[in-house]
């Protein structure tokens, strides 16, 4: 597995976190230190996956995991899966918030199956959580982080990330940057009409972080739909013939068929430009006083993005 990984990295160094980290940072070569925050979710753990076999660039602290795409369980053994997947057991992983702050829980398991990882069977992964809690965890590190150093990536509902500046506003000195996989504005959401899943999942808590003056950097779905899976692009993945290959193509072969027909795409998202925007122009904007009716979260860029890019 280990061998393929680097192979891996370099046929799609894409990933949705990993490029925009890299993006943003791109005249920085010293490595990013990371939090990842996730609800996997077979996208997450594509995305996990992408981000442990990149040592050089991504230093990981650890996985927080969140409620979210299925129950909090499942997303903390998943996660502890794709850590496994990757022989990435060095990285800890903290379960967090079991269910949203306010509103009551919500699923995708009609997405990501009753497991939460469409395409692959599961098992119990060797190494358990981490000791403590993601929150607990979360306060600690960043409120004995130095000023600015920590970027948070964020690939779930918000939840854990909320409280923890609820409990501990001063823990906003170590975040250097969040970044949210979140909202929807073009191309519509994929719970409503507006709404994507991981704003309308918790959004009382995506209120919390974007009032909390962090430093943020919104990718919604429409960014997520720049580079689709094709035949050519599986095939390749494929060909890399590791065992962290097979569970990406096998991941997306299934997984992108909900996308392909909610959209009318030829191909289901696979992952984000290399040259995506930092959308640090980008203004965001969570509506939660609407938060119960169909219309619920979506967040609004101020401008359209100039710049998206489609390398494969
Ligand atoms: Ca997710």
């Amino acid at each position: 597995m280990r061998r393929g990984l680097p192979a891996l990295k370099n046929l799609f160094r894409s990933v949705l976190l990993l490029s925009a980290l890299t993006a943003a940072s791109a005249q920085a070569a010293e490595k990013i230190d990371l939090i990842i925050d996730t609800d996997p979710g077979a996208d997450d753990v594509v995305a996990l996956l992408f981000a442990m076999a990149s040592p050089e660039e991504l230093n990981i602290r650890a996985l927080t995991t969140v409620a979210g795409n299925v129950r909090l369980d499942k997303t903390s053994r998943n996660a502890r899966l794709a850590r496994e997947w990757a022989e990435r057991e060095d990285i800890p992983v903290y379960a967090g918030a079991p269910k949203p702050i306010l509103r009551m829980p919500i699923y995708a398991e009609n997405i990501h199956g009753k497991e939460g990882i469409s395409g692959v069977t599961v098992h119990e992964p060797k190494k358990g959580l981490a000791e403590g809690n993601a929150i607990d965890y979360l306060i600690k590190t960043l409120s004995t982080a130095k000023p600015h150093s920590i970027t948070i990536a964020m690939l779930g509902p918000q939840t854990n990330l909320a409280l923890a500046l609820t409990q501990a506003p001063e823990i906003t000195q170590g975040i250097k940057e969040v970044v949210v996989m979140g909202g929807a504005h073009f191309n519509g959401g994929n719970i409503t009409p507006v709404a994507e899943f991981n704003l309308f999942a918790d959004p009382i808590a995506a209120e919390i972080v974007l009032k909390s003056g962090v430093k943020l950097t919104y990718l919604p779905l429409d960014v997520t739909h720049k580079v689709l899976t094709s035949e050519a692009r599986l095939k390749r993945i494929a060909d890399l013939n590791s065992n962290a290959s097979k569970v990406v193509g096998d991941i997306l072969n299934e997984y992108v068929r909900g996308d392909m027909a909610h959209y009318g795409l030829p191909g289901g998202r696979c992952t984000m430009p290399p040259s995506l925007p930092t959308c640090s122009s980008l203004r965001c904007s969570a509506d939660v006083k609407s938060m119960w009716s169909w219309t619920a979260v979506k967040a609004r860029p101020s401008a359209r993005p100039s710049s998206i890019g489609t390398t494969a």
